[in-house]
């Protein structure tokens, strides 16, 4: 009996530490990536470089007009093969349509302000049904609006459909900056807020210079991609909803808080490409601008290691970083999506942004799961 009670016993002090870990070893997740928020102030001077980490690369400086509004009439330049598909669908089919439907409808109008105006024609027709016209001007419509779908569902389809992606980051909007944290990459978060011109900040504050981009578009922080690689963008905001949009890319998503929203790209040149919050969040919407950074995979490599991250094949199988490196293999499995859950929950840290997405985020991960 003694023997059973001192069972029952060791078998309780077993049970209790292994029940009481679980939500512990989910925790330790959080304050990885916690730290960084601390100095989201619109005058962070720069990141916060720990001792050991390596100095990251020079500054990519943009080539002015590219990836940046530069006065045309027109989208600008495609970068991504959804981007190269969407303009050429635009300008080589859209466009082209609504020219020739507007000049013929012109043409109907000036033929017909000529030739039944009042002097030409002083009895007017009194016909008010003509089979074969009504007939032509239903097909004709109908087969326009079919023409414009075909092509139109095929974008919208290879959009939906992305390759297995290399790498993701989670973006997030906050009022009124933005954070992008690399799940694959240690998890760490980066903030990256506008940069002010040089008259509007106080001494020794960084201020925006060419090297950095346009007025209004450059910022502190860019985020850092690889050329030629499909990137996931989880998206989501913390406060009201604002849109992650970079033009160069065809990307527009809604950042919506207590939801993951997804996209992609898969760039094919490097430089640096600029895009705004395009979904009005308040009073300062008009600035918060995103800019992304292509580089080279070892231009990559060099600037996760200075923000301290690490490769995915550089870390121990096991760990939950290299785990979050394969969330998209097909079918979206559950346990492959976990981490990005555990990672997701640092965004509430921030000051001012105490908005519940916690217990909303498994849900819409498995929105996120049935969407694709
Ligand atoms: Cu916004």
């Amino acid at each position: 009996m003694r023997i059973l009670r001192i069972a029952i016993a060791l078998a309780a002090i077993g049970l209790a530490p292994a029940s009481a870990q679980t939500p512990e070893a989910a925790a330790p997740a959080a304050p990885v990536a916690a730290p960084a928020p601390v100095d989201h102030s619109a005058h962070a001077a720069a990141a916060p470089a720990t001792a050991a980490a390596p100095a990251a690369p020079a500054l990519v400086t943009p080539t002015p007009g590219v990836g940046m509004p530069d006065g045309r009439i027109g989208l600008q330049d495609q970068v991504t093969p959804i981007g190269q598909e969407a303009a050429s669908f635009h300008n080589h089919w859209l466009v082209v349509l609504c020219v020739i439907i507007s000049l013929f409808v012109l043409a109907l109008l000036a033929y017909t302000i000529l030739r039944f105006r009042r002097g030409a024609n002083p009895i007017p027709s009194r016909n008010s049904h003509h089979t074969m016209l009504e007939v032509v001007w239903t097909i004709v419509p109908v087969l326009i609006l079919v023409a414009i779908a075909i092509p139109s569902i095929r974008l919208l389809r290879h959009q939906y459909s992305p390759p297995k992606a290399d790498l993701t980051i989670k973006v997030t909007g906050n009022q009124w900056y933005w954070t992008y944290s690399y799940p694959d990459n240690g998890g760490f978060e980066i903030v990256s807020n506008m940069l002010k011109e040089q008259k509007d900040v106080k001494p020794g504050e960084r201020f925006r210079t060419d090297a950095d981009g346009p007025p209004l578009l450059a910022v502190d922080e860019r985020i850092v991609i690889p050329v030629h690689r499909t990137v996931k963008f989880l998206v989501t905001a913390a406060d009201v909803i604002h849109a992650f949009a970079v033009p160069a890319f065809w990307t527009k998503i809604d950042a919506v808080p207590g939801r993951i929203n997804e996209t992609w790209v898969k760039v094919d040149r490097p430089g640096v490409y600029f895009g705004q919050c395009s979904e009005l969040c308040g009073a300062r919407h008009g600035y918060m601008p995103i800019a992304v950074e292509v580089v080279s995979d070892a231009d990559f490599a060099k600037w996760i290691a200075s923000k301290g991250g690490t490769m995915p094949g550089a870390t121990p199988p096991g760990t939950p970083d290299s785990s979050a490196a394969s969330p998209v293999s097909p079918g979206g499995t559950p346990p492959a999506a976990a981490p990005q859950v555990a990672a997701a929950t640092p965004a509430p840290a921030t000051p001012g942004t105490a908005v519940a997405t916690k217990p909303s985020t498994a849900p819409t991960q498995g929105a996120t799961a049935n969407n694709r």
